[in-house]
């Protein structure tokens, strides 16, 4: 099993992590078919030394655990979160509504998909305003960790000032 994938954590479990370190960037599947397809993402935060962790989720088979991962992976040190998942790919659109984090989701393709992931696709960009995802190509998950490290690149927070709009 990759170093990646770890089990869920216990909510003590999740107490005691507190005060370790954290990965910085969270990898959110649907299903372990999805696996495979996130591989060019893990292999892109590999290479550029950025920590992460790997996990199963299923918006619709474990609700729960998602909310669960959502709400409190920001306290664990998580800045950014990428989700994927196909079909009705609910997925990262329910991250975004428990996480103030900048959620990525990847439309996966699967056997199973209507029009090629098409449906995945317009699943995770149609969200409602208010619960933002950034959405990268089909099967993207380079992307997804290419536009993670230049997130993570950002400093903290940014300065309040006028905006600049010409008419
Ligand atoms: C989605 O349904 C998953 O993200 C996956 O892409 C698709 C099929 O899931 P399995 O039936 O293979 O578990 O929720």
């Amino acid at each position: 099993m990759p170093a990646e994938r770890e089990a869920q954590p216990s909510p003590l479990g999740l107490l005691e992590q507190l005060d370790e370190p954290g990965p910085l960037v969270g990898i959110l599947v649907g299903s372990e078919s999805d696996l495979e397809s996130m591989d060019p993402a893990l292999a892109e935060l590999r290479e550029r030394g950025i920590s992460h962790e790997l996990k199963v989720l299923s918006a619709h088979r474990d609700p729960r655990g998602v909310a669960e991962y959502s709400s409190t992976a920001q306290l664990r040190g998580v800045r950014v979160i990428i989700a994927g998942a196909g079909m009705a790919a609910a997925l990262p659109g329910v991250v975004a509504a428990y996480s103030d984090l900048p959620v990525i989701g990847v439309p996966l393709r699967s056997s199973k998909s209507v029009g090629d992931g098409l449906d995945a696709l317009l699943a995770i960009a149609q969200m409602p305003p208010g619960v933002p995802v950034a959405c990268v190509s089909v099967d993207g998950a380079r992307n997804a960790a290419i536009l993670a490290a230049r997130i993570l690149a950002q400093g903290g927070g940014y300065p309040q000032g006028p905006s600049l709009e010409s008419t």
